[in-house]
Parts: C-alpha cells; structure tokens; sequence
C-alpha cells in the first residue's frame, strides 16, 4: 500500500476489540459475504501452507452445530514460545492482529487471502474457537472466545511424528452477524476456483446440515479452469497454455475459444478473483490484440487489403481465459479493491504472452486460422451492429420524447429514488400501473418472453422491439456506448411470477442484462421483486414469501386458511402494492455477479444449445430457485 492513510494503517494500530467494534472494515461486511469471508480467511491460510508446498489437502466442515471446521495437512502452525510475547507462537497468530513477521515471512513469499488479515480475524468475530495441531508426535489443544484465549494450549494426545496438521473449528458470533448460516453453493464456487488455481491441492467441502459433499481436485489446475467454464458450449480447440516465471513474479495463462459471442476472461492475483481487472488482464488484451492482427498481416489473411485491424472486442468474441499471476506485493485497487495496480506486471504480461503465443500460432496454424476466422467474423459482425443501432437511434428520435409507447413513466426525473418495473404480463401490468407510487414508480410491461439473446447475434437481439423498448427506457444504451449517467432509474426491477414460466423470463432479462449492460448488475442497480407466495387469513392478512416461512407462520399464528398466489395477476392493486412494490415493506433481490464464473455457466447452460445440462440444472434448482429468488 502506499503512504496514505487507509485500512491497512488502522489495523496496525487497533487490536482484535477494534476488529470486533469494526468488523466490515476487515472481512468486507457482517452480512452472508462477511460470514463466508471468516471460511476464506482460515482455508487460504492452509493454501498459503500449500503454496508453501507442505499441505496437499484441505477439509471444510459445516458442522450440525452451527460451526466451521478447517483442517489440513501442512506442518501445523508452530507451538513453541514465542521470544517477545512469551506464548506459544499459534497463540500469538490468534491473538495478534496482522502479526506480520510473526513467522519466517519468507514461507509466505506469496500469500493469498482477500485481504490477507489473517486468522485472529477469525477468532476476533468468534464466540468460539477450538484449535487443534498435531505437530512433532504430539496433538495440542487450545480453546478461545471473542479472540481472547480461554485456556492454556495443551497437549491433549499423541500421534506419528510425520502426522502434521492444524484444525480449527469456530463459531461465528451472532452479536456479530446478521446471518449465521453458510451457503454451499458460495462456498462451492469459491472452492473449485481454489482448487483450479492450486493445481494438485485437493478441497474437500462436507456440508453436515444439507448432507452434502464435494470434492474439489484438478490437477491441470487453470486448463481445466478454462475447460470447465466452457463445458456447456462448443470449443474451437484444446486449451491453450503457458506458464513462466520471472523475478519472483509466476504467470499462468490459459486459452480456450468457443464459438459464442460472449468474451470471459477471468484474472486472479494470487488466487484473489480480480474481479475489476487491472494490469495483468490489460497486458494479456493488448498482447492479444496484437499477436492476432501481426499474424493476420504477416500471412495476408485479410486480403480486402483496407488495411482494417482487428479490435480488441473482435478478437475477444468467444474467447475464455484465465490468467493467474502470482507476485510478492500486490497492489489492489478500485471500488471493491479487486483491480491490480502493480504497473510493471502489465509490460511482463504482454511481452511473454506476445512471445508464447506468436510461437504456438507459428506452430498450429490450424488452430490460429479457427480463431483468426472467428474474429473477422466478428468484426463483420461490429459493422453490422453499428449499423442496427443507428437504426435504432433514428427510429427513437422519431418517437415522443424517445421513449416507448407502453411506459408508464414516473414523474419525478431525479433518477436518484426513481424505479422502473419490468413486469411480465398484462393484468399484472394494469395492477401494479394502478397500485405503484406514480410520483416514483415507472412500469414496463413485457410482452412474453424477451428474446433470448444468447441465441442471436447482436444485431438481431437489439433491434427485437421489446429489447429496444428496455433499453430505451433504461437510458445508458449498450456495449460500448453504454454510459451510467443516462440511466433513467436508480432500481431496475423484474416483476415476474414465482412460477417456472416466470423464472424462466427472469432469466432471459437477466442474460440480457449480464450480456449487454453487466455495469448495471455490478453497480447494483438490478433487482428482482419478491411478491409472496402465500396469504394466510387469520383476523387479518399475513403473507408470507417462501415455504419455510409458511410453516413457521400458521406454526405461530395456529391458522390453517391459506391461498396460494399462482400469479401477479391474481393480485388486486392494493395487494401488490402492500406486498411487492411499497419500498417500506417489499422484499427485493438485489442481483450480484457474486461470482460471474457461476453466474456465466448458469447462464450459458440456461440459455444455450446443451439442453442436457440444462435439464439436470433445472431439475437440481427448481424448488430452491423458486424460494431464494
Ligand atoms: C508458519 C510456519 C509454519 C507453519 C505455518 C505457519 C502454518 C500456518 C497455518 C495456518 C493454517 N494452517 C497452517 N499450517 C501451517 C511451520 C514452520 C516449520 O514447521 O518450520
């Protein structure tokens, strides 16, 4: 970090109490994304112990009790006193906040963990903590609470001297947190990409309360990343791989083009997700853009002779990539600090991916021809769009003040508390148009379902008029001329049944959105209403949103006269204006590319041509899909 004044600072003067009165300012939030940060931080110690090369297996438990188990096989944190603090050193790694130093930091020459705060953390937002290591022949034990020791570390056992280990178990503390509950799917995600990152470790995630596991092992690590983020569609080779190595600096990069029009590349920084990008993916861009258009010329592939380069969009159509970089000091930048900043790494990247990939071009051209042809259709393609857009463009101008004939607008103009409905249907339309706060509300109906636009090309999917219509009335435009300060809304908000059909256009909205505005997903302006799934009558109205929810509440009131809603249709305006669109007491979903490798694979198997996969999805999702969403 450099010489201002930020979270890095303050940690170093605080101790674990300022952890506990600060927790979002060391694990992000005290929300799901915090609890599930508590995981992370213990599991990327034991990768760190990986990386180290003494640890090839990790065990996640969720235990029935509410805790989390983290074992693995590395040396096991070190019991010996430490000379200044006069503890045994696990006890100082527990206690001491950023203990840096704290051990040879030469072990830990690369170091994973989002922000790297290390274990205490953990114990600090615990109610609990057991640690255990078996360590030189023998099993030690030592209890804590709050990040404060509640006995004396013990020997409690002995074991094989080459039996190393550390185990720790901890209680999330629920004066901490708002929810106590872990999600395997968050916790899945985040494991494989782990595993793919780390070829050779194996991750083993048991989830005791949903019976569930899993095991997470590849030992072609980022190829088979890359593999797995396009098994649902058709590749044009075998992935394409290089890896080197340079003033401690190590880059990995794989590449695997499909024949889709979507551009995936994901970029880690010590098996962060940089999930803002930086450096290290805009030198991989560069030298793309460059080996691809220098071999175009040197073969004379292009022979309209125009001199026409291929663009960056052009050569990344369909193209999955996923470059690992790991470096000694990494600098994060930008909002959520996912962005690297280290400017030499851009240079370092671009040169050996301009090296590697000049020479696998000289020696497959079979393979370079697919993926040259690929991108100059591409390019044909970005004149095409142009052209439909400006179509587009034209056409509205024409229109009353631009804006589609089926919006009901709101009157307020100040897009800051201002939201737009997008609502499946026509009687749920002519509900929720007379139920909304007009001075706030705008309502979009849609006609059936939006066209699904992975299936089509750009040009065909934007000039579909349903399509054209939202983004009309959204206001930023698309791709590259999208600009946030247009957008006409603060909340864009889909409206649809809790029922398959409506799932099924939630989705289509959703690609839409991710393919064509994924700022507005990342920015946090994309929500989807939650209308209840049930009423139930005693003396008043209560409804109730999911099916444990249902239980729990005619449990509590002692009722039994329950209507289950089948659509927003059925619902009077005042109805769906109490239950769904009132901001004082809706329920809305915010929707987060929380991790867009899940969120690409959902959407391509939803949407494209694998109807196998897609089928088992929906049969595995469809009653959760029906309740989270
Ligand atoms: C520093 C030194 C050594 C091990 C570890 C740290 C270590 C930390 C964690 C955290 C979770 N699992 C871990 N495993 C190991 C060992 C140094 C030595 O034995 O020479």
């Amino acid at each position: 970090m450099s010489g201002k004044y930020d979270a890095t600072n303050i940690k170093v003067l605080e101790g674990l109490e300022g952890v506990r009165a600060r927790p979002s300012m060391y694990i992000g939030s005290t929300s799901k994304d915090g609890l599930h940060h508590l995981i992370y931080e213990a599991v990327d110690n034991s990768v760190d112990e990986a990386l180290a090369g003494h640890c090839t297996k990790i065990n996640v438990i969720i235990n029935k009790d509410g805790s989390a188990t983290i074992e693995d096989d590395g040396r096991g944190i070190p019991v010996d006193i430490h000379p200044q603090h006069k503890i045994p050193a696990v006890e100082v790694a527990l206690t001491k906040l950023h203990a840096g130093g704290k051990f040879d930091k030469k072990t830990y020459m690369i170091s994973g963990g989002l922000h790297g705060v290390g274990i205490s953390v953990v114990n600090a937002l615990s109610k609990r903590l057991i640690i255990e290591i078996k360590r030189g022949g023998k099993i030690y034990k030592q209890e804590y609470s709050k990040g404060k020791a509640k006995s004396k570390l013990s020997v409690i056992g002995k074991c094989e001297k080459n039996n190393t280990g550390t185990k720790v178990t901890f209680f999330p503390d629920e004066e901490i947190f708002s929810s106590l509950n872990f999600d395997y799917k968050v916790l899945e995600t985040r494991f494989r990409e782990i595993s793919f990152l780390n070829a050779g470790l194996k991750i083993i995630l048991n989830d005791e309360i949903k019976n569930r596991k899993e095991e997470f092992f590849a030992s072609g690590g980022i190829i088979e990343f890359a593999k797995w983020v396009n098994k649902s569609k058709e590749i044009l080779h075998k992935p394409i791989y290089f890896k080197r190595e340079m003033n401690n600096v190590i880059m990995e990069i794989s590449i695997q083009y499909n024949n889709s029009y979507k551009e995936t590349i994901f970029g880690f920084v010590n098996t962060i997700n940089t999930v803002e990008g930086g450096t290290h993916v805009s030198g991989f861009k560069t030298a793309l853009t460059r080996v691809i258009n220098d071999y175009v010329r040197r073969k004379g592939i292009i022979k309209n002779g125009k001199g026409e380069s291929l663009s960056g969009d052009d050569v990344r159509e369909g193209l999955t990539s996923i470059i690992s970089i790991k470096i000694p000091n990494p600098q994060f930048e930008g909002q959520t600090k996912t962005k690297l900043g280290n400017s030499e790494v851009k240079g370092f990247v671009d040169s050996i991916v301009t090296s590697a990939l000049s020479e696998f071009f000289e020696e497959n051209p079979t393979i370079a021809k697919k993926i040259i042809s690929k991108a100059v259709d591409a390019a044909k393609a970005r004149l095409a769009a142009k052209k439909a857009k400006d179509l587009v463009r034209r056409k509205n101008a024409f229109s009353l003040g631009g804006l589609p004939g089926k919006l009901s607008d709101c009157s307020s103009k100040k897009s800051d508390d201002t939201e737009i409905y997008i609502v499946e249907g026509e009687s749920a339309a002519g509900s929720s148009k007379m139920g909304r706060d007009r001075n706030i509300q705008a309502i979009l109906p849609l006609k059936g379902k939006i066209l699904n636009v992975e299936k089509s090309n750009p040009t065909r999917s934007l000039s579909s008029e349903e399509i054209t219509n939202l983004i009309t009335a959204i206001g930023t435009g698309v791709g590259e001329s999208f600009n946030i300060d247009k957008l006409r809304y603060n909340k864009v908000i889909i409206m649809t049944d809790a029922d398959v059909d409506g799932e099924h256009i939630k989705t289509l909205l959703l690609t839409f959105f991710f393919r064509f505005m994924p700022h507005l997903i990342e920015n946090g302006n994309i929500y989807a209403a939650r209308p209840p799934l049930y009423r139930i009558r005693k003396k008043k109205d209560y409804y109730v949103y999911s099916d444990e929810e249902l239980k729990k509440t005619l449990e509590r009131l002692g009722a039994t006269n329950v209507t289950r809603f089948k659509g927003l249709g059925e619902m009077s305006a005042v109805q769906l204006w109490e239950t769904t669109m009132n901001p004082k007491t809706r329920k809305l979903k915010k929707i987060f590319i929380e991790d867009a490798v899940e969120a690409d694979q959902v959407f391509s198997m939803l949407m494209g041509d694998d109807v196998q996969s897609r089928k088992q999805f929906i049969q595995e999702n469809a009653k959760e899909a029906q309740l989270d969403v």
